[in-house]
């Protein structure tokens, strides 16, 4: 009888221990399905939020900002999750695991983070929707995964993309950055 139930308690600790492990696994493993990005400026202000979710093989970006100099500005997702003010250089280049040029336009292009460029308006705010085919929010561990090598970041520059020159498009400064990280 002894025996009995010393059996049936390693029995059941062991159930126990597989269904907590399925769970944990399942908590690792589940696909993002939206992402709020937090955008700030180079002193630290908060100038709005984009809102990422999938959308066909890749994402879509809702940006929703404000206080942005008027104009064209380019939109990418860079390689690091660091947007240290005021150069956010900390964000490193465009988020590149295909190794390819810069440049929607560039026959040896493009980066996995090179988007369209957005307008903001006379008032300096902006709303657009901008799609990138070429990367997944997902759990993190595909290659284009958005938060991969432990995250990337969403940047802003002061000018407009120019679609074709490595490495960068020519956007000039980076002036608003957010962090996607899980
Ligand atoms: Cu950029
Ligand atoms: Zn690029």
């Amino acid at each position: 009888m002894k025996r009995l139930s010393l059996y049936l308690l390693i029995f059941v600790s062991f159930m126990l221990a597989l269904l907590l492990n399925g769970f944990a696994q399942d908590g690792k493993s589940k696909p993002v399905k939206k992402q709020t990005v937090e955008l700030k400026d180079a002193k630290g202000n908060n100038i709005g939020s984009a809102t990422i979710k999938p959308s066909g093989r890749g994402v879509e970006v809702k940006v929703d900002a404000k206080n942005l100099p008027p104009g064209d500005h380019a939109l990418h997702f860079h390689q690091n999750a660091k947007c240290d003010p005021p150069d956010f250089k900390s964000a490193g280049p465009h988020f590149n695991p295909d190794q390819k040029e810069h440049g929607l336009q560039n026959p040896k292009g493009h980066h996995n983070g090179d988007m369209a460029n957005f307008t903001v308006k006379p008032n300096g705010t902006a709303k657009a929707t901008i799609k990138d085919p070429d990367v997944v929010l997902g759990t993190g561990s595909e290659p284009n995964s958005l938060f991969a090598n432990g995250g990337t970041a969403l940047m802003i520059h002061a000018k407009a993309d120019d679609m074709k020159t490595d490495p960068a498009g020519n956007a000039g400064d980076r002036i608003a950055c957010g962090l996607i990280t899980k």
